[in-house]
């Protein structure tokens, strides 16, 4: 059976799990396996295709590569599509494609593709030859990638793990997992857990996930050896020659190595060595792989002498936001057996301040120093309250003398098709600013309390005028604050807040409105109406104006 493994071209930073699992079983039928990420412009006609699906904001470009593929196969009923969009929208796929095989939620067993042997697919170790197949690189690095547990204690409002993954379930197939992953493609330094909510395993369950992975050698000495490169790529090699699988991305870069070999510092006599065999490689007509095994025991040596032999530490991400509610010392105890870096926290919302903060206090007891938070805002939550999480961070860095990035999730209803959607409490102004902020610091807020005072304020007022500012004026902060018009604005924006105005100033910014029959919002406008691109040319004038004005209106020297 010809099979292909399709991945629309959205961007994500893990590989895809799903597809790695399903490789993995037809390879082990016999078949033949490609993966591809995106469109791919070849004639053939394949048997199977499978493609997989992540976030519902994607949709559109995913039915626009499922469309792509139907005349690459004999009949639209060889296409299966599944993964996470396609379990949380499957009526809405299958009314707008038509298709037969749109699989909703986890592969616990083959005769869900029409197969009668019974495999769960679900908890067959990962695939990762199928990640040489294309050139797109995933962000999480060459990893173990992992769930001991699938779905949640709780059915957060926010969330669609309760309707994909149902009620908590502990599966404790990681050790084998792993096992068998290093059995075929050698260790790998870090495990990443994909669990929704790990600490909601009753405290036996955690304490055999916790042991698991211990004996795996995730501990918090150090542990990890790399694996001498050439004997990695020959294992590489004949694996993929076992499979049928393209084997020219292999053969490459065991060429690439050997010829990186001979630059390396290593004795004048190996080089020498090096040299002639490559050369004799080259020049027999013979493929290079031939070559390489004629000379195998004389290329093992010389590589065995010469690799990183370091010994490197190992880390855990649990990579959910852990639920601070369920964090009691026991499961503390526990997890501080592991090297879990970075520590990740959930604070949706400010009403678990205290199980939160108690959760930060009881991690930093037991050496946790690097935490890696997760704040769940536009739901809910008045947009002070995302303020008050950030500083709260803030402080208990301060306090605990550990580091505390937060990282704001902006929610959006899980079964839409894109990302726009405005919270109750919020107006669309503060939304686009937040998300500016966001833009500039790729989604991270920073530790340290000044970075954050830049950027957020010293206190909720502060927060409230930053998010009131021309998009612009944010994007461009220093460049608008040298030239003298953000005083200016200020200015404007106190004058309004006096005669509390600024409410209607939002409403029209969020509507996009730049006009208004009250001369005092008219004021402001004008800053609105300003970009960084345009101010040379349209509001030339300005900038000396402001600067006048500043200057000797309000005393203040501008540069
Ligand atoms: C890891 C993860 C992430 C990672 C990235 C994941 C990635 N792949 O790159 C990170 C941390 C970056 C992340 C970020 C976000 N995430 Co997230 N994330 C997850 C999580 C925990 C796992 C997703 C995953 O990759 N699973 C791996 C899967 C695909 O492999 P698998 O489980 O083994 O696959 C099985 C089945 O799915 C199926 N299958 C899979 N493929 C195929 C293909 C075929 C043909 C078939 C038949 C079957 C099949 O069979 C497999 C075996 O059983 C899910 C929650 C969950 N439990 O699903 C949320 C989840 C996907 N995330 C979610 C959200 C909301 C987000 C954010 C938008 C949060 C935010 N507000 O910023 C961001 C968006 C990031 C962005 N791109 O902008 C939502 C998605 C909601 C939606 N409407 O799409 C989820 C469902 C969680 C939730 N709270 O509801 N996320
Ligand atoms: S605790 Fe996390 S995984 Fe569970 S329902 Fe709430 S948000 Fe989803």
């Amino acid at each position: 059976m010809d099979v292909l493994l399709v991945e629309p071209s959205y961007s994500n930073k893990y590989p895809p799990m799903g597809l790695m699992k399903i490789s993995r079983y037809h390879k082990e039928r016999g078949d033949y396996v490609y993966f591809y990420k995106g469109k791919y412009h070849v004639s053939n006609i394949w048997d199977r295709i499978y493609i997989t699906t992540l976030f519902t904001f994607d949709y559109d470009l995913v039915i626009e590569t499922i469309k792509f593929y139907y005349d690459k196969v004999k009949s639209l009923d060889d296409i299966y599509v599944g993964g996470i969009a396609a379990s949380i929208l499957t009526d809405k796929f299958k009314m707008d494609l038509g298709l037969k095989n749109i699989m909703s939620g986890t592969l616990t067993n083959s005769s869900i593709l029409g197969f009668d042997d019974g495999v769960n697919i679900d908890e067959l170790p990962l695939d990762y030859d199928i990640l040489d197949d294309t050139i797109y690189k995933y962000k999480a690095g060459d990893n173990f990638y992992g769930y001991t547990t699938r779905g949640c204690i709780n059915k957060c409002k926010f969330c669609a793990v309760p309707k994909i993954e149902g009620s908590l379930d502990y599966s404790n197939n990681i050790k084998t997992q792993v096992q068998a992953i290093r059995e075929k493609f050698g260790d790998k330094r870090n495990i990443l857990l994909l669990d929704n909510n790990i600490l909601g395993l009753k405290y036996s369950d955690l304490r055999k996930v916790i042991y698991d992975l211990v004996d795996l050698g995730f501990v918090r000495d150090k542990t990890y050896v790399k694996e001498n490169p050439f004997v990695k790529l020959i294992r590489e090699y004949e694996r993929k020659a076992d499979n049928q699988s393209k084997l020219s991305n292999t053969v490459s870069k065991l060429k690439e190595y050997l010829e990186k070999l001979v630059d390396k510092r290593i004795s004048k006599r190996n080089r020498e060595k090096l040299v002639v065999i490559l050369r004799n490689i080259n020049e027999k007509n013979s493929s290079f792989i031939e070559g390489v095994y004629e000379n195998y025991d004389e290329l093992l040596e010389i590589a065995s002498i010469y690799y990183d032999k370091k010994v490197y530490n190992r880390y855990v991400d649990f990579n959910q936001g852990m639920d601070a509610r369920e964090l009691t010392e026991e499961k503390m105890q526990l997890l501080s057996l592991l090297p879990i870096k970075p520590f990740r926290l959930a604070f949706d919302n400010l009403s678990i301040r205290n199980e939160y903060e108690n959760a930060i206090k009881l991690a930093a007891k037991y050496g946790v120093k690097n935490f890696s938070n997760y704040l769940l805002y536009n739901f809910t939550d008045h947009p002070d309250e995302l303020y008050e999480r950030l500083k709260i961070n803030i402080n208990l860095a301060k306090e605990l003398k550990i580091s505390v990035y937060s990282f704001p999730m902006m929610y959006a209803p899980v079964n839409q098709t894109d990302r726009v959607y405005l919270g109750e409490k919020w107006n669309y102004h503060y939304y686009k600013n937040i998300r500016s902020i966001l833009n500039v610091t790729k989604g991270v807020v920073a530790k340290e309390e000044d970075f954050f005072e830049k950027a957020f304020g010293k206190d909720v007022d502060e927060y409230n005028k930053i998010l009131t500012l021309p998009r612009e004026f944010l994007v461009y902060r220093y460049y608008f604050e040298d030239t003298g018009l953000t005083r200016m604005w200020e200015i404007e924006y106190y004058r309004l807040k006096e005669m509390r105005k600024l409410d209607i100033l939002l409403s029209l910014l969020s509507n996009n409105i730049r006009e208004s029959e009250d001369p005092d919002i008219n004021r402001i406008m004008i800053y609105y109406k300003i970009t960084y691109n345009s101010l040379k040319k349209k509001y030339r004038n300005i900038i000396p104006k402001a600067k006048e004005i500043l200057e000797t209106r309000f005393g203040l020297k501008v540069k």
